[in-house]
């Protein structure tokens, strides 16, 4: 029997549905969703194995003209990913049709699928008409690519898409063991599991001023026992977060807590820190401190 595996990376930009796809194929939710763009800040692994293939999934963070440091980590893992996968799978958002300098590079490296993401948007009315043009600019710019209108959130179309994965993977033994269902620990799910809240949460600035850093994680007999310090940039942010009477924070926690339980299978305790890092957004040292 031939064994194939690859590297599958996900790309595209801001909102546009990696996330939600990804964690669609794996059948787990790995990678955090909100309905703001820049939720995704690392590019994050997740891995399907059957008896003849393992796909490499990778989910990255959307496009952008970055600005500031981490920004420029983000797009970072970007270039990274176009540089080790054996498909891309650029993925779209039907009726927005857009232009990044960075699809001549993602021409030149592996084979593409163009993802036409969020057709259930669309009513019956307007979609072949939409999805007529659709096709057709995202044709002009990959004549070479296949195209597939597909809906993350319904799973539609996600059977063909499967398909042409396998058929374009090569031979190849399993890059990881088969018990791995991705790279990240699960220090790393609990610090997105916060932030996915705090998207929620919080409005405006908040949700992209605040890292996670889950200091304890300790198994005790019944529940596991998490010590979390959320990080923003000021002082003024600080009173935001825990909010009067600590109210917000109350909330934060409440919903962390349900997610995080239903992700490890566990009880946990949480003790959530709120901690101040001026500008780490901008600091290359905190940056790393954060895992970027
Ligand atoms: N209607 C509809 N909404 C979708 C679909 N796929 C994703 N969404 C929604 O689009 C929003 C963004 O989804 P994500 O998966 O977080 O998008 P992303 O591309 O990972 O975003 P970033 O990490 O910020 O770049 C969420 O509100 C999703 O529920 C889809 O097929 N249909
Ligand atoms: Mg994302």
């Amino acid at each position: 029997m031939i064994y194939k595996s690859g590297f599958v990376n996900i790309i595209g930009f801001p909102n546009t549905g990696k996330s939600t796809l990804m964690n669609s194929l794996v059948g787990e939710r790995l990678s955090i969703i909100t309905y703001k763009p820049q939720t995704t800040r690392h590019r994050i692994l997740g891995i399907i194995n059957e008896s003849n293939f393992q796909i490499i999934f990778s989910d990255t963070p959307g496009i952008i003209h970055p600005v500031y440091p981490m920004q420029k980590i983000m797009m970072q893992y970007v270039e990274k990913s176009l540089e080790d996968a054996d498909i891309i799978l650029l993925i779209t958002e039907i009726g927005k049709l857009e232009y990044f300098p960075i699809f001549n590079e993602i021409k030149k490296k592996a084979p593409i699928i163009i993802l036409i993401n969020k057709i259930d948007k669309i009513g019956i009315k307007f979609k072949e008409n939409i999805l007529y043009h659709a096709i057709d600019y995202w044709h002009k710019l990959f004549p070479n690519s296949e195209i597939l209108p597909i809906s993350a959130l319904k799973k539609t179309n996600q059977d063909l898409l499967m398909n042409k994965i396998i058929t374009l993977l090569s031979e190849h033994p399993p890059y990881y063991p088969k018990e791995f269902l991705s790279n990240r620990s699960k220090r790393f799910f609990v610090n997105e599991i916060i932030r996915e809240k705090i998207f929620f949460l919080y409005k405006k600035e908040i949700p992209y001023s605040v890292e996670i850093n889950t200091v304890l994680f300790k198994k005790e007999k019944t529940f596991i026992d998490i010590l979390s310090c959320v990080y923003v940039e000021r002082n003024s942010q600080k009173g935001i977060l825990i909010g009067k009477r600590g109210e917000t924070l109350k909330k934060l926690k409440f919903f962390s807590v349900k997610s995080i339980e239903s992700f490890l299978k566990k009880k946990i305790k949480l003790k959530l820190n709120v901690k101040v890092c001026p500008n780490w957004r901008h600091d290359y040292k905190k940056l790393k401190f954060f895992g970027y």
